[in-house]
């Protein structure tokens, strides 16, 4: 299978650090098109930069339409453009963060989320509650890494991510770890040795969510508001994406 890999930041060497991290858990019969919007923040570290980082998901989507890929995996945690991609393909769609929270709920009572800026952590928390997660996150952390610094994260990065985990399992008493960047998908082995404890990255997951559900023959339904979007006029820069 064909499986599309947008990272919504406009970050080549991001891009290079997740696919390497979706194909060590890729299945064989796996073939990770792995790529990035041609413009908009090099990093998505707020409201600000995801509506530009969603509007460029839409973008690779669009010009991946020939041939179709069989799933596509948004890496990025807010998951920009999420609801959008479902309706401008039939093929499963799978967000980072929505990915990540549907794992750590099957494997722990209660996680916790430990990201970057502090800022975003409200982005992580509107999707918890958009995603129905209230009963099983426990925590959302930041650590104030901004995101272009885990494009080569050195030992002190590693260790302040690992730092904020370990104080949130202990004061959130939860079980298990979703980081909250898809920057952070290199450091996620390191970190669930260090921790013990499950140490979920959700790119891998939305990766093998997506062979789950290609597998199962299984498609974004298409009742409702996954619908295609309506045909109109789309005027300026955006006018090859309208429908
Ligand atoms: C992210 C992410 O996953 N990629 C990016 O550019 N920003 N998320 C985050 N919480 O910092």
């Amino acid at each position: 299978m064909k499986l599309l890999l947008i990272n919504p930041n406009s970050s080549p060497l991001m891009t290079e650090g997740i696919a390497e991290a979706a194909r060590r858990v890729a299945a064989p019969g796996t073939e990770i098109v792995a790529t990035q919007p041609s413009f908009g923040p090099a990093s998505i570290e707020g409201h600000y930069d995801d509506v530009f980082g969603a509007a460029g998901v839409l973008e690779q989507l669009r010009l991946a339409a020939l041939p179709a890929p069989d799933a596509v995996v948004i890496a990025c945690f807010g998951d920009p453009g999420l609801d959008a991609a479902r309706e401008a393909t039939a093929a499963p769609v799978l967000g980072t963060a929505e990915a990540a929270f549907h794992v750590a709920s099957m494997l722990a009572t209660g996680f916790s989320v430990v990201t970057t800026m502090t800022r975003t952590c409200v982005i992580a928390e509107h999707l918890v509650m958009k995603y129905g997660f209230e009963r099983r996150c426990r925590g959302i952390h930041g650590t104030d890494i901004p995101v272009l610094a885990l494009e080569t994260p050195d030992e002190a990065v590693v260790a302040r991510v690992e730092a904020a985990a370990r104080e949130a399992l202990a004061r959130d008493r939860s079980g298990a770890i979703v980081l909250g960047c898809a920057g952070m998908a290199g450091l996620c082995g390191t970190l669930q040795q260090r921790l013990g404890v499950p140490v979920i990255d959700g790119v891998a997951a939305a990766v093998k969510l997506a062979e789950g559900l290609v597998g199962l023959g299984l498609r974004t339904s298409k009742l409702g508001d996954y619908a295609e979007p309506l045909p109109k006029l789309y005027r300026g820069w955006a006018g090859p994406l309208g429908w």
